[in-house]
């Protein structure tokens, strides 16, 4: 508990009181393992292998090399990674190394470290071999690269590095633990001091541009020397600084202005629409009504055509009707003349028969008459 809370302040001596910090579980790497252990956020090369308590970066074999990256970009505008690492051999001199990076993109293996070289991004190397004989036999160097540097392995990086510092690192007695932080674009590197357990920065911090998007990654490579390069644990911390916070307030505020100056415009975008919109549907209500008057103005001609065809046919129809009313009118009377010509003419027919009637009454009685005289006459005689 004593430790942690010393590794913690020593850990928040390299930041600003105004800098709080978040553990970021998923980009950060903990042990035990187990042989085969699949690890869900990092990626090994086929050289580097778990151990129980580490990940092996490197075994001590002649010219080899070995890799771990995260696997999922990092968005960080501020981080810090802890890690801590153990490099053993069994012999005076070992090599090459560990390197931390973060760079833009997963590195493909490569001559730096076991790492391609070109990189964009930063490589903090932890030296083991002096290459040109120059300084100290072991150190820590940080290089920024923006893709176009070609790292000179046989120097060391001499001249490239922003800064570097002697260090420790083989065969010491507990693994050695640095710190590399990226705290509004200044890039912070220290170690733990594994007796005093404080932190003490390599070189004074730097301003440096890295990546806004990167990875994280652990490499490393043997030459004709060689040691075992191991990866004992890495914490990493999204940092947030109230600085931070205030230009993120700032842009916030900026993106905000821009974000209601965007909402105006659609607003007024919107309302220009409506605008349009209304304007249009007055026109096609103006339009309608037009079209509504034309129809109505044409069924009203219509309608007056109609009614005057109408009147027209019925005046025809009158015509006609009264053409066929006279016509009728006048077979009727002549109907009605036929008839009382008829009816006169079966009068006088009638009177006809009455008249034969009285004569052939009259005729009748007279024969009748004249037959009883006859009958009297012939009786008579009888
Ligand atoms: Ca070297």
């Amino acid at each position: 508990m004593i430790f942690v809370l010393l590794k913690f302040c020593s850990a928040q001596d390299t930041l600003s009181a105004s800098t709080s910090k978040r553990y970021s579980e998923h980009l950060s790497l903990l042990g035990p393992f187990k042989e085969g252990q699949i690890l869900e956020q990092w990626e090994l090369s086929e050289r580097a292998s778990l151990k129980p308590d580490s990940v092996r970066i490197v075994p001590a074999l002649p010219q080899s090399s070995g890799q771990i990256w995260n696997r999922n970009p990092v968005y960080y505008q501020d981080w810090q990674v802890v890690f801590k690492v153990r490099i053993t051999g069994t012999k005076d001199l070992g090599a090459d190394g560990i390197a931390f990076w973060y760079t833009s993109l997963k590195q493909e293996p490569g001559p730096v470290y076991g790492s391609a070289d070109h990189w964009k991004g930063l490589g903090v190397f932890l030296d083991t071999f002096n290459n040109d004989g120059r300084g100290p036999p072991s150190v820590i160097l940080a290089v920024v690269n923006d893709g176009t540097l070609s790292y000179k392995h046989g120097e060391d990086g001499f001249g490239q590095s922003i800064g570097s510092c002697s260090a420790r690192l083989r065969n010491t007695v507990e693994p050695v633990e640095v710190t590399v932080q990226y705290s509004n674009k200044i890039l912070t590197v220290s170690t733990l001091d594994p007796k005093t357990q404080q932190a003490k920065v390599c070189f004074p911090p730097q301003p440096v541009q890295l990546p806004i998007k990167g990875h994280f990654g652990f490499t490393s490579s043997t030459g004709a020397l060689f040691d075992n390069h191991d990866l004992i644990s890495v914490e990493t911390f999204h940092l947030t600084s109230f600085k931070g916070n205030e230009e993120m307030s700032i842009k916030q505020r900026e993106g905000s202005s821009l974000l209601q100056k965007a909402q105006n415009s659609q607003l007024q975008m919107a309302q220009s629409i409506e605008n349009l919109e209304s304007s249009v549907r007055s026109s096609l209500e103006l339009y309608r009504n037009q079209q509504e008057r034309h129809h109505s103005e044409r069924l009203q001609k219509i309608l007056l055509l109609l009614q005057k065809t109408i009147r027209e046919q019925k005046a025809q129809d009158d015509k006609a009707s009264l053409k066929t009313f006279k016509s009728l009118h006048k077979q009727v009377n002549s109907f009605s003349t036929s008839l009382s010509e008829f009816r006169s003419l079966l009068w006088d027919r009638l009177l006809g028969i009455k008249k034969i009637s009285a004569n052939y009454s009259k005729r009748k009685k007279n024969f009748l008459n004249l037959s009883f005289v006859s009958l009297i006459l012939i009786g008579g005689m009888d």
